[in-house]
């Protein structure tokens, strides 16, 4: 019932093969009423076939050659497995029976001895294979079969396959997709051995570099609607566009014509090796989607000779079904008395109505030519798996060479002894088989590692239309294993892109982040989708795709950008700037004014208005303001060490001179007052004197003068970096060291000012002509009310402009003390000298200075 070819005879040797002539089973309905008949197949493999032509070649090539098994001739045995596990299982059954019982009974009824196995194609079906020979340990040579758990000696003892394992072609691709960047693939896995351990091992391996999957889909083993179009629905709703495929060429057809009918376009395959360079694939049909698709392809050869022995098909030269079936899907045309497969002797109709699939009515005549028909069998452009075969065969025609050409007595078993080539058990061709090492086409040499495989060398391969008709597999590069690492080349320049530029296609799910930027994870999702989040102030990220923002050193502000450090701005009140310039300015202008005053009372010296109340006091007084007013100055420009010293020094040193003068002059126009009221003014009071009012001048400076050294020399304030009150620069000031000591300078200014005030007030009522004592009270009351608003102003402002709004308050307060207290004598010295004379001045006050 197999269908298979036997040409065995007068041959001492035969070799087994499985090839997957077809593509499925027939689905049958069990009854259980019958005896269980192994399933018939429909869908015919022209692939396979050549694969199987491959190994009659390379028989037949080693039976003409003379250097290999000169004295043995070999046959072989095929059967079809149908790309099914049952059917690979049953003919293993018979290979290891004898030809046509199912039944295990090892080879105790086979002709000529079966020497070992090529095949089974699929992983799926040398697995399970596999498994049962390797009960015999029975050898077996896959050609096609690459699923990684085939390496496994202790499950697979007997098996060897001259395809390299998948774990090399999942790292190819792994490294073809970090090659280009994608970090956002999706995957789709045939549902067997060979899909589900390729994508397994592809996954592992990609994500290792921070690939992320962006879907996983399987493949439905039987054709089922739902399915397909629930993967067709995943394909266009993701946004990956790399879809690496792991799938024999047969199991994705269906989703390959599904995807065709409808319009998704802008995805770029990667093709596993089973189809790559598949021609159930690359039909035209398919060529606006899958153009642009990259693949990995084991090496090719082209095998000299194999094209003719290909053409040497005839129906009627052997008497072989399935070369009738060949004819008939390959013409189109069916045999008027079929001979092929299941029906013997039938005519036309009868043979069209027995069958399930659609026959075509055109009879065969025979005279078909081969030579005109593109034909998928007939096609020597794409020798791969081929080639993979006829190494199979050569591995163990080299094997059964060693093992015959073993020199007896020296041989490799137990008492050095040789096994008989026609009559050896299967470990010791085994034994021949792992060690086997021979040049092949190509001048490639074979040999198996501990695992029975040969080493990874794969083709990178990309598909591209030439015309409407033909898809071109080009080599893009190449990858291959190394002893240790890998060797992976891709010549970028000739691939052909399927994009709307021709650029290469982007896979990503989030673009990566900018300098500036960092990514931000999105809850639940993989960690390519993230969100690009902007640093916060202060800090930066100068790399893309980084993780953290990091913070600038303390001296340091971020950019605009966020993607630099920048040095802050340090900010004072400049010289340069409109604001310093107007403040010195003024007090320039401030002290000028103090100095004209002096100059005025000095040319009028001897006037009564000026010599009325102590004109040394009024001198104290002038030089004090000009001191003020230029202490001003000392609080614009970069704060030093010793201009912040200087500052309030001199403020305070100024201010405590002209408030003790002040004083001085207000106590002797109190006492002057109350002596007028107790008649005593006649004789005039000590107090009266000039020269106790200079020591009131004087005790009142030495007091400060003393404060101010000692907080000098305790706590002196320092230039300090202001960086916690603004982020963005660091505000240069004074930090005034002591407040303490601050405080009680400007208070003993304080005190010495509400003294003033205070006999001031108690003066004003002086009859008096000028009435001095006004004014001074005035004065007073300006400078009070300066520098108290001046505490919630200076609270409330923020780097230079506090220091502006300090000079404010020193020159308010200075020309408030101005203004009150010289500008009324001069108007009248200058303006209005009629009144002064010393009558209306008041005769008193000639006493006062002499
Ligand atoms: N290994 C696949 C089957 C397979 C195949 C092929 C089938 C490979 N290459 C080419 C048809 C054509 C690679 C497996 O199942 O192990």
């Amino acid at each position: 019932d197999l269908h298979g070819f036997l040409e065995s005879k007068n041959h001492e040797l035969i070799i087994g093969g499985m090839f997957p002539f077809h593509f499925r089973t027939i689905l049958q309905n069990d009854s259980a009423m019958e005896e269980p008949k192994s399933p018939k197949c429909e869908g015919f493999n022209f692939r396979s076939l050549r694969w199987a032509r491959a190994m009659i070649f390379a028989i037949n090539k080693i039976n003409k050659q003379r250097d290999i098994l000169p004295n043995i001739t070999l046959g072989y045995q095929i059967f079809d497995t149908c790309f099914t596990i049952s059917k690979a299982v049953e003919g293993t059954l018979s290979f290891l029976t004898g030809q046509n019982e199912t039944h295990p009974n090892f080879r105790c009824s086979a002709g000529a001895p079966l020497a070992a196995v090529v095949g089974a194609g699929g992983s799926a079906l040398s697995i399970a294979t596999a498994r049962i020979l390797g009960l015999y340990y029975f050898p077996q040579v896959g050609y096609a079969s690459s699923c990684s758990v085939l390496s496994d000696k202790f499950q697979f003892p007997s098996f060897l396959r001259t395809i390299a394992s998948d774990t090399t072609q999942s790292k190819g691709i792994a490294a073809l997709v970090t090659y280009f960047g994608w970090t956002w693939v999706g995957t789709i896995a045939a549902d067997d051995d060979y899909g589900k351990y390729g994508i397994k091992l592809f996954k592992e391996e990609v994500e290792k570099n921070g690939v992320c999957i962006s879907f996983s889909e399987t493949l439905p083993r039987i054709y089922n609607k739902d399915s397909i179009d629930k993967i067709v629905a995943t394909i266009r709703k993701s946004t990956a566009n790399i879809i690496v495929i792991f799938s024999s060429d047969i199991d994705l057809s269906s989703l390959m014509e599904a995807l065709a009918e409808t319009n998704i376009t802008g995805k770029t395959y990667i093709s596993s090796e089973a189809w790559t360079t598949s021609a159930l694939i690359a039909k035209p049909k398919h060529f606006h989607f899958l153009g642009g698709t990259i693949g990995f392809a084991v090496q090719r050869a082209s095998i000299p000779g194999f094209e003719e022995f290909l053409h040497d098909i005839h129906p009627e030269h052997g008497n072989d079904d399935l070369v009738y079936e060949f004819w008939e899907e390959a013409f189109n045309c069916t045999w008027p008395t079929n001979r092929a497969l299941f029906y013997t002797n039938i005519s036309l109709e009868a043979a069209m109505a027995g069958r399930k699939r659609d026959v075509s009515p055109i009879p065969c005549t025979g005279r078909e030519n081969l030579n005109t028909s593109l034909n998928t069998y007939s096609d020597v452009s794409e020798l791969r798996i081929t080639y993979n075969v006829y190494k199979a065969v050569y591995t163990i025609a080299h094997a059964l060479h060693d093992l015959d050409v073993c020199v007896p007595k020296h041989g490799p078993f137990p008492n050095n002894e040789c096994a008989n080539v026609l009559d050896f058990e299967p470990w010791q061709l085994m034994y021949y088989l792992k060690k086997a090492k021979f040049t092949s086409l190509n001048n490639e040499t074979i040999s198996f590692d501990d695992s029975g495989d040969i080493k990874g060398h794969y083709d990178v391969l990309n598909w591209q239309w030439k015309d409407n008709q033909t898809m071109s597999f080009v080599k893009i590069g190449y990858y291959k294993d190394l002893t240790s690492g890998y060797e992976f080349k891709i010549d970028n320049s000739s691939i052909l892109w399927n994009t709307p530029n021709t650029m290469p296609p982007r896979s990503v799910c989030s673009e990566s982040c900018i300098p500036g930027t960092r990514k931000g994870i999105r809850q639940g999702e993989p960690v390519c989708c993230f969100d690009c989040i902007a640093c916060a102030d202060g800090e930066i990220t100068n790399e893309t795709d980084a993780r953290e923002c990091i913070s600038c050193p303390s001296d340091f502000w971020s950019n605009s950008h966020r993607n630099e450090c920048v040095l802050k701005e340090v900010e004072f009140l400049a010289t340069d700037e409109a604001l310093g310039i107007t403040l010195i300015f003024l007090s320039v202008f401030g002290a000028s004014l103090v100095i004209a005053f002096t100059v005025v009372y000095i040319m009028y010296r001897e006037t009564a208005l000026v010599k009325a109340n102590s004109r040394s006091l009024s001198f104290l007084i002038q030089v004090s303001l000009v001191f003020t007013f230029m202490t001003s100055v000392l609080f614009v420009g970069k704060p030093e060490q010793w201009s912040c010293m200087a500052r309030q020094i001199t403020l305070a040193l100024g201010f405590s001179l002209c408030l003790s003068s002040i004083l001085g002059k207000t106590i002797v126009l109190m006492l002057r007052k109350k002596s007028a009221k107790s008649k005593l003014a006649e004789r005039g009071h000590d107090a009266l004197k000039p020269v106790y009012q200079i020591i009131v001048a004087v005790i009142g400076l030495t007091i400060q003068a003393g404060i101010c050294t000692a907080y000098l020399l305790i706590y002196p304030p320092w230039v300090y970096k202001n960086m916690e009150s603004q982020n963005v620069k660091i505000i240069l000031e004074c930090n005034e060291g002591s407040i303490e000591f601050l405080c009680s300078m400007f208070g003993f200014d304080v005190f010495l000012a509400i003294l003033s005030f205070i006999t001031a007030f108690i003066a004003r009522k002086l009859p008096d002509n000028f009435n001095e004592a006004k004014f001074i009270t005035f004065g007073m009351l300006v400078f009070f009310i300066v520098w108290i608003s001046f505490v919630p102003a200076y609270l409330s402002t923020r780097g230079k402009f506090k220091v502006a709004v300090e000079i404010f308050a020193i020159l308010a307060s200075s020309f408030g003390l101005l203004g009150c207290i010289f500008v009324p004598k001069s108007y009248i010295i200058l303006l209005k000298p009629e009144r002064n004379t010393e009558e209306i001045v008041g005769g008193r006050a000639a006493t006062n200075d002499k």
